[in-house]
């Protein structure tokens, strides 16, 4: 199913579009059955955009992303485990991941996006990293406010965090990229899943069409042979759904920091203090 140009594709970049993962037809269940959890539970939400004063501000308050889902309900955690996802990660990664998170993000027309970060930041896999399947329940462009991702950022180590811009991003902090360095749009049709690695710098921009959803499924996973989560993602599943007991990572530590030497930009990493250069970029 995963051809060895793709394997390539996603050692050198990062990151993976696969199309046409799912169909037209699970899509359309995906669609009716998140909108249908969301006013389950959110029954103060369950109205539309246009009928209410909720969200006038934010549309996000009227659509909040959905967390953990498959902790409650077996569609999500039958996606989770679903047997494609796991052949074309087993693939891409050489080993069965073990799954630990999903998210279901509506994204209505005027919400705001999620800005630039690396989910290692908070997984803590250790060792090794995570890796998502980013599923696109919309088909999403600029317009919408696509994923974008930064093409080879996986080599790199965690980034340390800045403040990031919340009139355009409902996370509060970011990852600074140095000057010629950039994300990328992802360009996907609904049912396409984009796989990727845990320390790609990513994230989205606002949907800025005027009626358009850009709605996501998202599955988070961690490599087979990590022996720590952070506490949050446990219980920590095999992808036969049953559960593996691991040890719990800390948050902080060591992050990166873009300096400049001889005109290029170089990542120092700050460890208790002490600056050692460790990357060229
Ligand atoms: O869908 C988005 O806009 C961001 C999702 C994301 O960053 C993630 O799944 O880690």
């Amino acid at each position: 199913m995963i051809a060895q140009e793709q394997i390539e594709q996603y050692n050198r970049d990062g990151f993976l579009v696969v199309s046409g993962l799912f169909s037209a037809e699970e899509i359309e269940f995906y669609r009716t059955h998140f909108e249908s959890m969301r006013r389950t539970e959110h029954p103060e939400l369950a109205v539309s955009l246009n009928d209410t004063e909720i969200g006038a501000d934010d549309p996000l308050k009227t659509y909040p992303r959905l967390m953990m889902p498959h902790r409650r309900d077996g569609a999500s955690l039958e996606w989770l485990i679903d047997s494609r996802l796991n052949r074309a990660m087993t693939a891409l990664l050489g080993t069965e991941p073990y799954a630990v998170q999903t998210m279901f993000y509506f994204k209505p027309a005027g919400a705001r996006g999620q800005a630039l970060h690396q989910d290692q930041y908070y997984l803590r896999v250790q060792p090794g990293t995570c890796m998502a399947a980013w599923m696109a329940v919309d088909d999403c462009d600029e317009e919408n406010g696509c994923l974008q991702a930064v093409p080879g950022s996986h080599t790199w180590p965690l980034l340390c965090t800045v403040a990031a811009d919340t009139t355009q991003s409902f996370t509060d902090v970011t990852v600074p990229l140095p000057d010629g360095v950039e994300a990328v749009p992802v360009l996907m049709k609904a049912g396409d899943v984009l796989f990727f690695n845990g320390q790609i710098v990513h994230g989205s921009l606002p949907n800025r069409s005027g009626n358009r959803f850009r709605r996501a499924l998202i599955g988070h996973y961690i490599v087979g042979e990590a022996e720590k989560v952070y506490h949050w993602y446990k219980p920590v599943l095999r992808m036969d759904g049953s559960e593996i007991g691991l040890g719990e990572s800390e948050a902080g530590g060591a992050c990166g920091v873009w300096v400049e030497q001889d005109g290029a930009p170089v990542l120092e990493l700050e460890v208790e203090g002490v600056n050692r250069k460790i990357f060229q970029e």
